[in-house]
């Protein structure tokens, strides 16, 4: 039994990653219900108005919604399919937590029927999507699964990690290849009939345990490769070398290709997955494991630089420019620049002025620190130091007579 029907899919997990799917599937005639356990993003959701910011989002969510292809739920319902795109967060130590997926198993398992898919696209460690099935298994005893029975099994269930970059979300989400791990081959290919409504990348087929590690090991080889750069870059600091001109020239070699330095690695998903490696395996995963604390120790480096300049002046007035986790997002989750705005407000390194055009009003912890939003242009006007924590478009035409006469602190290297 490989054939699937998709007439009715049910997301579990309207975020980041879950309502860009669910709306795709929508907009391919999909009939989709996304659930979620925030009334304010189900409510929003259900005026077509998304609660996250991805570009384009809006347009094709009010799309599907007033075109009755998408529907929000506080709670499941029966469908022949079901996607769970919940957060995977990491508890004390770095062990991952999973009890977001486990709550989602506990949501939809009194409403799964004979023949139906589940599919875990949440980034997770090896072995979770086995788990998934057992978690069900134990609600549901009048049913089969396939660590129970192989192929025979009532309910297919395999893993289909997310691969988007966010900003780029509706492009990616249909043009990458995805990798599929099914938890037996029948549950694999019952994903790929799901997936081919509206993916145009190649999808390959693999085992569960295969799918989890390789998206795991995507996250980890970019944290590896950014703290090789932020290494440099604290070296070159030392020597004295433009680290920027120095991995310029690298790179022309044809088989070198060093990534950019930066204030550190921020998002959820690249500063937590290669925990979920280290986790699993920590004598074995030595790299790995030095990559995440070369990258997490760049903050404490930046914060060490601006303490220098500022205290060979008499009343330091610092702009703070971007706060986000990357350029051009809103997105502020593990953000090393507001790492670095807490350092520089704790140790009262000076007038801090903080500047993030993509956000209306500053996060809880930093207006407890007394900081308030700036205007770009204003904050530049006023400070004596310049740093530069996130390369926006905006901040990139900077004027340089402005500038001639300030310390500059350019993490990004783009001035
Ligand atoms: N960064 C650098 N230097 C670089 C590149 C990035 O310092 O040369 C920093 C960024 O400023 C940011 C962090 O790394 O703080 C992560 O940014 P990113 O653009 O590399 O990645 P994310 O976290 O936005 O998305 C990643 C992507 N993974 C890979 O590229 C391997 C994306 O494809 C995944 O889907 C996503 O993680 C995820 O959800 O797992």
């Amino acid at each position: 039994m490989n054939r699937l029907n998709v007439g009715r899919l049910c997301v579990v997990g309207l975020g980041y990653i879950g309502l860009p799917t669910a709306t795709v599937f929508a907009d391919n005639g999909v009939d989709v219900l996304g659930v979620d356990i925030d009334a304010r993003a189900v409510e929003s959701i259900n005026k077509g108005r998304p609660h996250i910011v991805e570009p384009e989002l809006d347009v094709l969510l009010r799309k599907v919604v007033h075109a009755g292809n998408l529907r929000a739920s506080l709670k499941p319902e029966p469908a022949d399919a079901f996607i769970i795109a919940v957060p995977t967060p990491f508890k004390d130590g770095h062990e991952p937590d999973l009890s977001f997926i486990q709550a989602a198993a506990r949501a939809i398992a009194p409403v799964l029927t004979a023949g139906n898919l589940v599919i875990l696209e949440s980034t997770s460690p090896v072995g979770a999507t086995e788990e998934l099935s057992r978690w069900l298994s134990g609600h549901r005893s009048d049913l089969t699964f396939p660590h129970q029975t192989g192929e025979l099994s009532d309910i297919r269930i395999a893993h289909c990690p997310e691969r988007v970059l966010p900003g780029q979300i509706l492009r990616e989400v249909v043009e990458n290849d995805r990798i599929i791990g099914g938890v037996t081959r029948k549950c694999a290919q019952a994903a790929m009939t799901l997936y081919r409504v509206f993916v145009k990348g190649k999808i390959h087929l693999t085992n569960a345990r295969t799918a989890e590690m390789a998206k795991l090991s995507e996250n980890a080889y970019r944290d590896v490769n950014i703290a090789f750069a932020n290494e440099l870059s604290m070296i070159c600091d030392k020597q004295r070398i433009n680290v920027w001109e120095l991995i310029k020239l690298a790179n022309l070699h044809p088989r070198v290709n060093i990534l950019q330095p930066g204030p550190g690695v921020g998002g959820h998903c690249i500063a937590v997955d290669p925990w979920f490696i280290v986790a699993a395996d920590p004598a074995n995963s030595r790299l790995i494991r030095q990559a995440r604390e070369v990258n997490n120790s760049k903050p404490h480096f930046v914060v060490e630089k601006v303490k220098k300049h500022a205290a060979a002046l008499r009343r330091p007035v610092i702009a703070c420019l971007g706060l986000s986790y990357k350029a051009n997002v809103h997105d502020l989750r593990e953000s090393p620049a507001i790492e670095i705005v807490e350092m520089l407000a704790k140790a009262q390194v000076g007038e801090l002025l903080i500047v993030e055009p993509h956000v209306n009003a500053l996060p809880i912890d930093l207006l407890e620190l007394g900081l308030e939003l700036s205007d770009f242009d204003q904050a530049v006007e006023r400070a004596n130091i310049l740093l530069l924590l996130v390369d926006h478009l905006s901040f990139l035409n900077i004027d340089h007579d402005v500038v001639k006469d300030k310390i500059v602190v350019d993490t990004r290297g783009v001035w």
